[in-house]
């Protein structure tokens, strides 16, 4: 979630008012102040007050790097447009709270992106949770006619925020909503996967920024579609050497920390983030092009010390934010038959309403997880549900799938994953991330084809299933697999085959939807701090774990695993030669390899899926 935040809030429509105020609009008057921070660092921070509250309300809070400002001036009063983003919020009373974080946009002080919280280990340090609390301070005390009480929330970085600002929190913070926060940045989320390096959105991101502290910025390509240029910039050395002359921090530290070392460890929220100490309804979406990780981590771990049943989660079938902007009923060619979108905006407010203004009984389910496929939103009492069975689906000769175990002591396929010409992540034109008709937003649901019939993409596919199959939970890949080389990249996809004609939607007929896929390092098979070479030609074991999903795979579907050594430019292409840091990489270090997929009894590749009966 970036650039045009406020306008994402806002949903581009507000309309200022003149001096006759027309009857049943949710009137609000903007207004503004630099909010001190205990060491002096003034914060820039906008406010929208309901201009027709009859009772004190509450301050809900988002912080944000992307631009907090409103370009009107202070004082003017508003009607929100119903796509705000908490417009069912706002026509009941809230005093809506945008904030600069320190160091971006109008804000003094300095940023570098994501830096952990260290105020609990170095007395008298600042991070975003003090900043959090500083700002709730001034906040109760300063705006007129609160009612004393605040909540927290945000999506992605500002998710992030939100699940910061609820460690060690101002007393009037009652509730939080961390909405597809990263977590821990080396093994899921935004920059790296299982120490797999993000190329295209790891550049751009990081560029967008930290090039110019008081804005975003786009990096200047000189092509649209940008996998050519990619696979032209050649090793990621060159990307200081060309382009960045050592001026954006986040990618020097990628540089200079190219292991799981105690830089990402202490980096990881995993680490400092323990326990809900206000309720926290973490948001995440099974499609989530940016942070598909964050919201099942955080709620899995802060779940363990959940003594107070403060601890939520809601999963839908969204990409990166998708549940706070429109109906949520679609995503690409994907048709969700409900507004899922709605249903979010329905239980947010439910969960502020409640900490913040006690209305409602307080009853939240444990989790609330749409289910793709049947298309229905279902609640568990533990997530994942622990009645799910594991079943393993393995893969087979002549690209065949099935529950049954190979009993051959032979059985592999073997392709050449080539640097010269990596699999494409999605179907080119690969536009800059954010850029002009960007497909970013949407390349989860791509339908597979485009790389079913690459030399160097393999598939396993089952019969067409005889009844539903429901699958709830965590996707294991166990992979056997070799290389010629003396490091390699796996990715594993399960996915959704659509009838050949399908009599729902004749459109979708053969459509290979992805429901769970990721990317493994495999110099990381040991360790993710201590990577070590592959030895050429010597069958392991690859544990992947393809996340969490809710998918029922409809009667007349096939199931398919789907395994690639490149994903490129999301993934920068590994080497496929192992090297002590693939970011300092030489260009001849770049070779061709012979890659093998075992099934046979002593090395069967297979998927677990958590199966409800
Ligand atoms: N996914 C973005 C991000 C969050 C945190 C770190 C880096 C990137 C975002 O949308 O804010």
């Amino acid at each position: 979630m970036r650039k045009f935040f406020i306008s994402f809030i806002l949903g581009f429509f507000f309309f200022s008012i003149g001096l006759a105020q027309p009857v049943n609009e949710v009137l609000y008057k903007k207004t503004s102040a630099m909010v001190p921070m205990r060491d002096g660092v003034k914060l820039f921070t906008v406010m929208l007050i309901p201009i027709n509250a009859k009772v004190p309300v509450p301050i809900l809070i988002e912080r944000t790097p992307y631009g907090a400002d409103i370009p009107i001036p202070d004082d003017t009063i508003i009607a929100l447009s119903p796509r705000f983003s908490f417009y069912n919020m706002a026509k009941e009373g809230y005093v809506f709270v945008f904030q600069d974080i320190r160091g971006k946009y109008k804000s003094e002080g300095n940023m570098e992106i994501h830096q952990p919280l260290i105020h609990e280990t170095q007395k008298g340090a600042i991070d975003e949770s003090t900043d959090t609390y500083d700002a709730v301070d001034w906040l109760v005390k300063n705006v007129p006619y609160n009612n004393g009480k605040a909540g927290i929330v945000g999506i992605s970085y500002p998710g992030w925020l939100a699940l910061v600002g609820a460690v060690d929190p101002h007393p009037a913070l009652k509730a939080s909503s961390e909405q597809a926060c990263m977590s821990d940045l080396f093994l899921g989320d935004d920059f790296h996967h299982n120490g797999a390096f993000r190329l295209s959105y790891g550049m751009e991101y990081t560029y967008e920024v930290e090039h110019d502290k008081t804005t975003d910025s786009d990096f200047p390509f000189p092509q649209f579609d940008l996998y050519d240029w990619y696979r032209n910039l050649g090793s990621l050395k060159n990307v200081n050497e060309k382009y960045f002359h050592g001026t954006i921090p986040t990618w020097n530290h990628f540089v200079k920390h190219p292991n799981y070392d105690s830089f990402w460890q202490k980096n990881s929220p995993l680490n400092y983030v323990k326990y809900p100490q206000i309720p926290q309804l973490h948001v995440g979406g099974y499609y989530d092009q940016e942070d598909l990780n964050g919201p099942q981590l955080m709620y899995a771990q802060m779940e363990k010390k959940d003594t107070f049943n403060r601890n939520h989660i809601m999963l839908g079938p969204w990409n990166h934010g998708g549940w706070a902007r429109g109906k949520g009923d679609s995503l690409g060619k994907i048709s969700f038959e409900s507004n899922t979108g709605e249903y979010f905006q329905t239980l947010q407010k439910k969960w502020f309403d409640y900490y913040l203004k006690g209305i409602g009984d307080g009853n939240f389910e444990e989790a609330y997880c749409f289910q793709t496929g049947s298309n229905q939103w279902k609640t568990y009492k533990t997530w994942p549900p622990k009645e799910a069975e594991i079943k393993k689906l393995y893969a087979g000769p002549n690209h065949t799938a099935s529950f049954k175990k190979p009993q051959s002591n032979i059985g592999d396929i073997k392709y050449i994953s080539d640097p010269a010409k990596p699999v494409p992540y999605r179907p080119q034109p690969i536009e800059a991330t954010y850029g002009p008709g960007s497909r970013w937003r949407t390349w989860h649901v791509d339908d597979q084809r485009f790389v079913y019939s690459r030399p160097d993409v393999v598939s396993f596919m089952m019969d067409s299933l005889t009844e539903d199959l429901t699958v709830t939970g965590t996707i294991m890949a166990h992979l056997f697999a070799s290389t010629k080389g003396s490091d390699a990249d796996w990715v594993v996809k399960l996915i959704d085959v659509y009838p050949n004609i399908d009599q729902k939607n004749f459109l979708m007929s053969g459509y290979m939807l992805p429901v769970a896929m990721e990317v493994f390092r495999g110099r990381f098979y040991k360790s993710f701090s201590k990577p070590e070479a592959l030895v050429p030609g010597k069958p392991e074991e690859f544990v992947i774990n393809l996340h969490q999903i809710n998918h029922s795979f409809k009667k007349g579907h096939r199931i398919m695993i789907q395994v690639q050594s490149s994903w490129f430019p999301v993934i920068d292409m590994n080497p496929q030669k192992f090297v002590p840091n693939i970011f300092e990489a030489k260009e001849s270090d770049y070779i061709k390899a012979e890659e093998t997929i075992y099934f046979n009894a002593k090395y069967p590749t297979y998927v677990e899926l958590p199966v409800m009966r």
